[in-house]
């Protein structure tokens, strides 16, 4: 029986070596690919959220073991990529304008990737009018912002805005996300969804297509 705690202590500890093996060796024993996410790598960077939170641990150990989750990550997304159906619609997504946060937002990308979705990753930093253009550009289903910080979070609202005024708002469902953002702020901007997770946020995306 593998002990994913021991991953995320990994996580933790920011031991990219020991992450890379760990996660191997759960795959050669049969954990599910999303179990290992979940349970296992994203739980431990849910520990280093809370620790830095707390001033425990400072933005290099953040990064370290943030390298660490995506040294798992790296092995597991061709495997998720592989098992899942292509072709619902595209999606654009981006972490906005002042905002270098990108471990949420790609963790969505990837599920949404690998459920099923072709995703334009715009990255992080991401001004207002490159989501206008890659919106005109993609043609997407789909467009999904991340914030992680309270101040960037009110960029969701120009993108929106901007979308308006191109014309394009009617073209595309608007799905917002990151750890400050709660549904009742996607009511107010006029988006049309929000999602806490990258799961939630793949179904949320499912729902826009087949509606
Ligand atoms: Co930053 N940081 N950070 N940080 N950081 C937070 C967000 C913070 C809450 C920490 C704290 O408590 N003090 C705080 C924000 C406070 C606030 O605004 N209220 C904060 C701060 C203040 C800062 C700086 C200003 C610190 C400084 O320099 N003084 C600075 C800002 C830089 C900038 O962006 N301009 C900064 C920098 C950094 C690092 C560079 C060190 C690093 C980012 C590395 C990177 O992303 N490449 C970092 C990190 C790692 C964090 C914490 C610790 C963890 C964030 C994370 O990756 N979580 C974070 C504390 C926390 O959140 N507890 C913190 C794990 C990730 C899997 O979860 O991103 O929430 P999350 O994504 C989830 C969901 O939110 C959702 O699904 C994801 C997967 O389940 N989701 C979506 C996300 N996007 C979505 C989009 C969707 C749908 C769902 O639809 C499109």
């Amino acid at each position: 029986m593998f002990d994913l705690g021991d991953l995320a202590q990994s996580v933790i500890a920011g031991d990219v070596a020991k992450s890379t093996e760990l996660t191997k060796k759960a795959l050669e024993m049969g954990v599910a690919p999303l179990d290992i996410i979940n349970k296992g790598l994203i739980a431990g960077m849910e520990v280093v959220g809370e620790r830095f939170k707390k001033g425990d641990m400072f933005v290099p150990e953040v990064l370290v073991a943030a390298r660490a989750m995506n040294s798992g990550l790296d092995l597991i997304r061709p495997l998720l990529a592989e098992t899942d159906i292509k072709g619902l619609g595209t999606v654009v997504i981006g972490t906005v304008k002042g905002d270098l946060h990108d471990i949420g937002k790609n963790l969505v990308a990837m599920m949404m990737e690998s459920g099923g979705f072709k995703v334009i990753n715009l990255g992080v930093d991401v001004p207002v009018e490159k989501f206008v253009e890659a919106v005109r550009t993609h043609k997407p289903q789909i467009v999904g912002m991340s914030a992680l910080l309270t101040t960037t979070m009110l960029v969701m609202r120009d993108v929106v805005s901007a979308l308006k005024e191109s014309g394009l708002r009617d073209s595309v469902k608007v799905m917002i996300g990151g750890a400050p953002v709660t549904a009742d702020y996607a009511k107010e901007i006029g988006a049309d969804g929000y999602a806490p997770d990258a799961v939630s946020a793949t179904d949320l995306a499912k729902k826009f297509v087949a509606a």
